[in-house]
């Protein structure tokens, strides 16, 4: 019974075999990482060939299932997967296409493919690094079903039921023995997901994970595709026009569409995709893209002069300051290459993008004046800012090669010269800097006062920020210059220490000294150089003597410690400018008696997401982010 049961294999299928079988003993060639990421590419894979089905008009829904067991289910609403026999192979298509190596491509009609492009290696590849696959066909009024082991057929392609709808699903069970994880994450998955909704407009990508208590369940659909993604992208940026702008184009070449946004930010957010593939390492159509984008915004500053006949022309990188835009081309024989294969090497899409965006983009800003006119403003700005930060930065290295002689004006340095022995305060206000300085041991503390509010670096980006004098004071001073050109080495003192007046105004000021380390000098952080100073909150006086608090709870504690008859009195420091030097010493700044924070950085990541939430330009996140951490808030106000 066995033996009869047995498929009988003919040179062809044993060709197959061997093909899938090469794909199990080297998966890294056609995977690329048996690691978690190459768990996760045997999704995408399946996803794509839906997508595709999508793309070519036939499918509008996708389900992607992480089922309790941890395989995994695609189902899509298209056409369903040819299920005649194949002419030449003599076995069902059904078996061609999940048992040979690039099968998609020799079948597919003229549409554009996803699964031709970078990914490609098709459903055979999925199949044979599954334990256990299940595919099942809706089409012709019937439901067909077929299951595999390791790649190879274990039952017939045959006909279990009917059913009036067209579609395919795939069940697969990653192989334990070929990956190094089998547990999907959900979160990875779900942002592929997403970015695949926003590539394909108004397809409905469903998304539920089985495997924990409760189901998790997204759903992905976007009317308005990368246009949306444009806006997502953007959702906690400020920005200059309300509407993204959008343009496409279809000609011989292919197909192109961009969606643009500029906001009062500094970065550059680009995004690339060519048949949805994302195209990290850029290529022919970005560089058509960029190239359109700077001609069109000079030559239409020039029309309006706004940029005047003397006036060099604005740079790429000054347009594309606080731009968000995403890039999208399909074309039928997509070209990757590059380290990774995310370059899109096809030379006809420079031209043919640039020619699309051109014409799109004048148009856009001849018909929509007032975001124009905003877009050439910022650039300008940005223009000059750059300028002056280069200024700037040629300044503070003319500087630096000069010496001591060149420290900033404001600071009083310390005599010492040992950076492991010496420390510099970052006092806020002149006349708080002016006690400080009174207060001091000469010898090895050095005193820096900063006018008020210093400028937010978060908002304001590298070039501004070098034109500020508070900005350049602080870098002159700790020495070590800072992004590429930071040097450890250089550091002038071992302990920066914020001091700042114990309300709001002092913590806002402190966050904003921090954010500009976290910032620039983020390895000073990590060196565990900076603190914070502990100015006493109270005075509480009985009799002759006095004690300081330095917080509520002290205050609350040592007044409950009186006598019920005792009489004192409780003096509030509202800033370091109501102590005089002697107290300033005595309570702050004196190494034997001062209490010092210091500023780690144990997750920086979490970090950065936490100056940006509370320095960036939106209000929203700043005040979730409080919400998050009412229990915090101590934490927070130090
Ligand atoms: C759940 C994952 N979905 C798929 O793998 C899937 C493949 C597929 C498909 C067609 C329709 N839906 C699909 N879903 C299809 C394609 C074509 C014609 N009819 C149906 C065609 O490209 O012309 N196929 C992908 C490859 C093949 N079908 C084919 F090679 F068998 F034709």
């Amino acid at each position: 019974m066995a033996k009869k049961s047995e498929p009988s294999y003919d040179a062809k299928d044993i060709q197959v075999l061997e093909g899938l079988e090469a794909v199990r003993k080297r998966p890294g060639m056609y995977i690329a990482t048996t690691g978690i990421q190459g768990l996760h590419h045997l999704v995408y894979e399946i996803v794509d060939n839906s997508v595709d089905e999508a793309l070519a008009g036939y499918c509008t829904v996708i389900d992607v299932t992480i089922n309790k067991d941890g395989s995994v289910t695609v189902t899509d609403n298209g056409r369903g997967i040819p299920v005649e026999r194949h002419p030449k192979l003599r076995k069902p298509t059904v078996e061609v296409v999940l048992t040979t190596l690039h099968a998609g491509g020799k079948f597919g009609g003229e549409g554009y493919k996803v699964s031709g492009g970078l990914h490609g290696v098709g459903s055979s590849v999925v199949n044979a690094l599954s334990t256990r696959l299940i595919v099942e066909v809706k089409r012709d009024g019937k439901i067909w079903s077929q299951e595999y082991h390791q790649g190879k057929p274990v039952t017939k392609f045959e006909a279990v039921g009917k059913s009036k709808a067209t579609g395919t699903k795939i069940t697969f069970w990653p192989d334990p023995e070929i990956f190094e994880t089998v547990d999907i994450d959900y979160d990875v998955i779900k942002t592929h997901m997403r970015e695949t909704a926003f590539l394909n407009r108004d397809l409905r990508i469903n998304l539920t994970d089985l495997r924990g208590d409760e189901p998790r369940k997204d759903e992905f659909r976007y009317a308005g595709g990368i246009i949306d993604f444009v806006k997502y992208l953007s959702k906690n940026k400020e920005t200059i026009h309300a509407k993204p702008i959008y343009i496409s184009g279809e000609g011989d070449e292919g197909m192109v569409e961009v969606a643009l946004q500029w906001n009062t930010g500094y970065a550059d957010t680009t995004l690339a995709f060519a048949n949805n593939i994302n195209t990290g390492e850029g290529g022919t159509h970005l560089e058509g893209f960029k190239n359109a984008l700077t001609r069109t915004i000079n030559e239409y500053a020039r029309r309006q002069n706004i940029l005047k006949e003397k006036d060099p022309n604005l740079s790429g990188e000054d347009i594309r300051e606080g731009l968000v835009a995403v890039l999208s081309v399909k074309l039928h024989d997509p070209q990757f290459e590059g380290q990774t294969k995310t370059k899109l090497g096809n030379t006809e899409m420079r031209s043919f993008v640039q020619q699309v965006v051109t014409a799109g983009l004048s148009e856009y800003l001849e018909e929509h004046p007032r975001p124009a006119k905003l877009i050439v403003g910022k650039a300008s700005q940005a223009a000059k800012a750059r300028a002056a930060a280069r200024k700037a930065r040629e300044a503070s290295r003319k500087d630096a090669l000069l010496g001591a002689g060149s420290l900033p004006g404001k600071l009083a340095d310390c005599s010492l010269t040992d950076p492991a022995l010496s420390e510099i305060y970052f006092v806020e206000g002149d006349s708080a800097g002016g006690s400080a300085k009174q207060a001091r041991d000469r010898s090895f503390q050095a005193i820096l006062p900063l006018r008020g509010k210093i400028l937010n670096v978060e908002r304001a980006g590298q070039s501004r920020a070098f034109s500020s004098k508070e900005i350049q004071a602080m870098i002159t001073a700790i020495g070590t210059g800072v992004g590429e050109e930071f040097d450890a080495d250089k550091v002038r003192y071992h302990r920066a220490i914020i001091m700042t007046d114990a309300d709001v105004d002092g913590a806002h000021i402190r966050c904003l000294i921090l954010t500009f380390f976290y910032r620039f000098m983020p390895q000073i952080i990590e060196q565990g150089y900076v603190y914070i100073a502990q100015p006493p909150l109270y005075k509480l006086s009985v009799g002759k003597k006095s004690e300081y608090l330095y917080s509520d709870a002290q205050l609350t504690e040592a007044t409950g410690e009186l006598g019920k008859d005792e009489k004192y009195r409780i003096q509030r420091y509202k800033g370091l400018g109501e102590m005089n030097p002697a107290q300033l010493w005595e309570t702050t700044m004196d190494p034997a008696r001062r209490t010092l924070l210091q500023v780690t950085m144990d997750d920086a990541l979490l970090a950065e997401e936490t100056f940006s939430d509370l320095m960036g330009d939106q209000v929203e996140p700043r005040k979730e982010f409080i919400q998050r951490h009412a229990k915090d808030v101590r934490f927070l106000d130090i």
